[in-house]
């Protein structure tokens, strides 16, 4: 606020009215997509009949990485790009480990099988998307956890090929961290470009970008819009996990939580850039608890290194006062977070009631911040209110299942007459005839 004081706006929901908390749940509204698709759309032009030597030159422009030679690292990543300290290998071991195992057991081992009728037996089975791009943002921090993230589940799906899209440094270098998780998820090349000349990259290929079949990863809009044009082209034949917006988190508080404790988890979001937005419902708190929540999160943000981003990112979030659990959580399922932390009494018992989030941190011992390293959980998730449609990405961004029929001759007579009169209704006779021939046919040889 004007005093310099870092504190999110306050509404007590029992003296307002229902539609200005709605309004409040807004998200904060986007740069005009009109202006970002008018700058995207020439880029991707530019990439997709240019290739290479456009998309370099997008990278000598934007990322200033003016002595880059070559667009695309092709594996095997030489020793010296992954020279990380011990303790840095350590903590991508760790998380690689639990995040392998986590997605690993979301595998369909063996394919479904149903019975639908005496002989009519149906079966799905899945099977990886051969080629996918992972676009790893550059920007105000290096994310190397968000390559773990992509890279993994590709990984474990086993997608044949794993190409990972990173903005290179200005030395022309990705983060060593990087290329350490690509080596160790067995990507086949990383495209040093960024923003939406490498999403035109990936999606149409060039001389040295291989062309993939999917796109996933978070980005700025422009990243954002180009996942969107490339997607909706037909000629492209590339899909998108899901649209982005900036990232979230929820807090649902009560009496039994711990101040420091919610505040470290507001600002821990807070901290990933200004327009990231942090809500905190307080459930049934009296004036004294709530300042205790706001001081300590002014006194812990005015430590933090990006400070400057939280206060950004503070100024519009809020704290919403509510009455019980059921108030919060209804709020909850409208406004539906990437993140919801619940630092309540019975966590277990209130993440019943969650129908509308991307991921769930239940309980005072867990922040944010596992899931967003080391859990197992992914943390690339639907933003922006898409938690009511989409998931996170997971072991089933990177599968498609195949269904499979098959019949025998008694299965065909118990179904047949079921579809010969659809194929009557819908007047298409050669459908109907598919059928009736064979049943003719049986006959005629004589079966029972
Ligand atoms: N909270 C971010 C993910 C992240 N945090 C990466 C740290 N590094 C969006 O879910
Ligand atoms: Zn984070």
């Amino acid at each position: 606020n004007k005093d310099g004081k870092i504190q999110m706006r306050r509404y007590d929901t029992t003296k307002e009215t229902p539609a200005l908390i709605e309004e409040v749940l807004q998200r904060p509204s986007q740069r005009s997509t009109d202006k970002i698709m008018g700058i995207v759309h020439p880029i991707i032009k530019d990439v997709r009949e240019g290739g290479d030597k456009s998309l370099l030159s997008y990278t000598h422009k934007f990322e200033k990485a003016t002595s880059l030679t070559s667009p695309v690292l092709k594996a095997p990543f030489p020793k010296e790009l992954m020279e990380l300290s011990q303790e840095t290998i350590d903590a991508i071991d760790v998380s690689y480990e639990n995040i392998r195992k986590f997605h690993a057991a979301q595998k369909d081992e063996k394919a479904l099988e149903v019975e639908t009728m005496p002989g009519v037996v149906c079966s799905r089975f899945a099977r990886p998307i051969e080629r996918v791009g992972l676009y790893v943002p550059g920007g105000t921090a290096v994310l190397p956890s968000t390559a773990l993230m992509l890279g993994v589940p590709a990984m474990v799906a086993g997608c044949k090929k794993i190409v990972i899209a990173t903005p290179p440094r200005s030395d022309g270098r990705v983060t060593p961290e990087i290329v350490y998780v690509a080596h160790k998820v067995g990507a086949e090349s990383i495209v040093l470009a960024g923003g939406a000349q490498a999403v035109a990259a990936m999606a149409y290929g060039t001389e040295n970008v291989t062309k993939v079949d999917k796109i996933l990863g978070p980005g700025n809009q422009f990243v954002t819009a180009a996942k969107m044009i490339v997607s909706n082209d037909t000629s492209a034949s590339v899909s998108i996990d899901m649209p982005a917006g900036p990232s979230e988190v929820l807090v649902i508080a009560d009496k039994t939580s711990n101040p420091a404790f919610v505040a470290s988890d507001l600002l821990s979001q807070a901290e990933h850039g200004v327009d990231s937005q942090v809500i905190l419902i307080a459930v049934d708190l009296n004036e004294a608890q709530i300042q205790a929540i706001d001081d300590e999160l002014h006194r812990q943000a005015m430590a933090l290194p990006r400070v400057d981003i939280v206060r950004g990112a503070i100024e519009h979030s809020v704290t919403l006062l509510v009455k019980d659990i059921e108030h919060a959580m209804e709020l909850s399922n409208l406004y539906a977070p990437e993140h919801l932390i619940l630092q309540v009494a019975d966590p277990v018992a209130v993440r019943e009631m969650v129908f509308n989030a991307g991921s769930v941190f239940v309980g005072e011992w867990t922040p944010e911040s596992v899931g967003d390293y080391s859990a197992g959980v992914n943390h690339s998730l639907p933003t922006y209110g898409y938690a009511k449609q989409y998931s996170g990405v997971n072991l089933g961004s990177y599968v498609k299942h195949i269904t499979s029929s098959k019949l025998t001759a008694d299965g065909l007579k118990n179904v047949g007459k079921a579809v010969m009169q659809l194929a009557k209704v819908e007047e298409l006779e050669a459908h109907r005839r598919a059928v009736e021939i064979r049943l003719d046919h049986m006959q005629k040889a004589g079966g029972s």
